[in-house]
């Protein structure tokens, strides 16, 4: 893959992509989503990645989807074109975890992605905000479904009526980010985190992962259900045994992803 609007990087087991659109703030257009899910199928089909960073630059993670680029749209070529569904929906079905590593502004669809993503660690300088009102619209990719699960009803409203941006610290409270750290500090935490995912076994992280996320979809009961059934799925599976024994022999497992 060469893209023009992300830079890849791989470090050990971790990829690492940047947004990459300077002159925009990043600000999301076709090309930039059609290759962020060319990038994700890439590494979720490589055996040699266990996670995944998303980041964008010190100045923005990303402000949005690109307000040039959806100016002149009329109501039936949005509709008929499926405006900006089809390439946005790759994050959604990610079975590898995906971090976001969020400096500066995270804004509309540049919060919504990151949303999208299983967690967010964000600089101490980063902000976020749905403000799509401002420009005659609602959030398109998710923020009024995603926001309130993550930051409840009356915030999440606050956001996206007003069109305000929180601080990092706010949202840290809020329950939208999972840490803040210093901002020279982001990638190095998220590449760390991403690590020390790295080291469980696969099968493990990803059923982990797969756990939380039908917490947003299904009832309770069939929720613990659901884990109860991968919970004892995991019996079955070498890295369990390998993981109690080293416990119990007071030694590092060696796991083998099986
Ligand atoms: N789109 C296009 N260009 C953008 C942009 C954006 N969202 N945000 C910034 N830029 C461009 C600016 O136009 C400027 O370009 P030049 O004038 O230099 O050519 C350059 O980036 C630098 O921006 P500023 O000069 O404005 O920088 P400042 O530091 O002064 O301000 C800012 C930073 C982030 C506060 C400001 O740029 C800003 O307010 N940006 C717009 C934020 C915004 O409204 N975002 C929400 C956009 S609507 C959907 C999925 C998603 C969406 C829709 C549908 N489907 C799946 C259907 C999402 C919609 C949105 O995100």
């Amino acid at each position: 893959m060469n893209p023009e609007n992300l830079l890849l990087e791989v470090h050990d087991q971790v990829a690492l992509i940047r947004l990459h659109r300077p002159k925009a703030l990043n600000a999301l257009n076709d090309a930039l989503m059609d290759e962020l899910g060319q990038a994700l199928a890439l590494y979720e089909a490589d055996d040699a990645i266990g996670c995944i960073v998303l980041t964008g630059s010190e100045k923005a993670f990303a402000a949005g989807a690109d307000i040039a680029a959806m100016a002149t749209k009329d109501y039936m070529q949005a509709y008929r074109e499926d405006f900006i569904t089809r390439n946005w929906e790759r994050m959604r079905s990610m079975r590898k975890p995906v971090i976001a590593a969020v400096a500066g502004y995270a804004l509309g669809g540049g919060c919504e992605l990151a949303m999208m993503c299983d967690f967010i660690i964000a600089a101490d300088d980063a902000r976020f905000g749905q403000p799509e009102i401002r420009i005659g619209i609602i959030p398109g990719a998710g923020g009024t479904q995603r926001l309130p699960r993550a930051v409840g009803k009356s915030k999440a409203m606050d956001l996206a009526l007003t069109g305000r941006m929180m601080d990092a610290a706010e949202a840290e409270r809020a329950g939208l980010v999972s840490r803040v750290v210093p901002a020279a500090r982001l990638l190095d935490e998220a590449l760390e985190a991403a690590r020390a995912i790295c080291a469980f076994p696969r099968q493990t992280v990803m059923l982990t992962k797969d756990c939380v996320n039908r917490a947003f979809e299904v009832p309770l009961a069939d929720g613990l259900m659901y884990e109860r059934r991968v919970f004892h799925s995991l019996f079955g599976t070498h890295d369990q045994r390998e993981g109690m024994a080293a416990f119990l022999e007071k030694r590092s497992p060696k796991f083998e992803n099986r």
